[in-house]
């Protein structure tokens, strides 16, 4: 069995979620937060057979996107501490994608 941890960008995730149940996939969802924009994503825990992996990936490109975001970061620019914001471009990816061997899987 696998485990894929997959971080998505929100607005992708209801339809990755939909697609996922509709094929029989179960699926946990949790409410996450990018250590760099410091907003938040969605990261969804996927426990499936090995053979399924593919399949699943396979869905998670169809639903989720790269997207350019224009953001504003604060950074230290002045003496004393001033904090001013710039705009800063960056392209999120459709999807972080972590597939990790399970070892043991218990429903009780
Ligand atoms: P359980 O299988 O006992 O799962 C309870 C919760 O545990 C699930 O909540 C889900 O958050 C998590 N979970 C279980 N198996 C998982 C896995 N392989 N990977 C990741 N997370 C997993 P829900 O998704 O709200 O499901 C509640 C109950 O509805 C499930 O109880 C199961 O009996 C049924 N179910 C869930 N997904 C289904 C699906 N695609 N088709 C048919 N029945 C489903
Ligand atoms: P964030 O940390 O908010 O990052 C959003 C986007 O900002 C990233 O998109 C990347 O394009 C850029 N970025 C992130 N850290 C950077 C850095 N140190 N320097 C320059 N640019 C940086 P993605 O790479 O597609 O990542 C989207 C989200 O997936 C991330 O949100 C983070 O929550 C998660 N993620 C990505 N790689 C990860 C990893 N290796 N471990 C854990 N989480 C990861």
């Amino acid at each position: 069995m696998k485990l894929i941890i997959a971080i998505v960008q929100d607005q992708d995730a209801h339809s990755l979620i939909e697609d996922l149940t509709e094929e029989e996939f179960r699926v946990t969802k949790l409410a996450s937060t990018g250590g760099f924009l410091k907003g938040g994503n969605t990261t969804l825990l996927i426990g499936i057979e090995d053979e399924k992996v593919d399949d699943v990936v396979e869905i998670i490109e169809r639903n989720c996107k790269t997207r350019e975001i224009t953001t504003s970061l604060l950074t230290v620019s002045m003496p004393g501490d001033t904090y001013i914001p710039y705009p800063l471009e960056v392209k999120v990816g459709g999807a972080t994608l972590f597939i990790l061997d399970v070892e043991k899987h218990i429903r009780i």
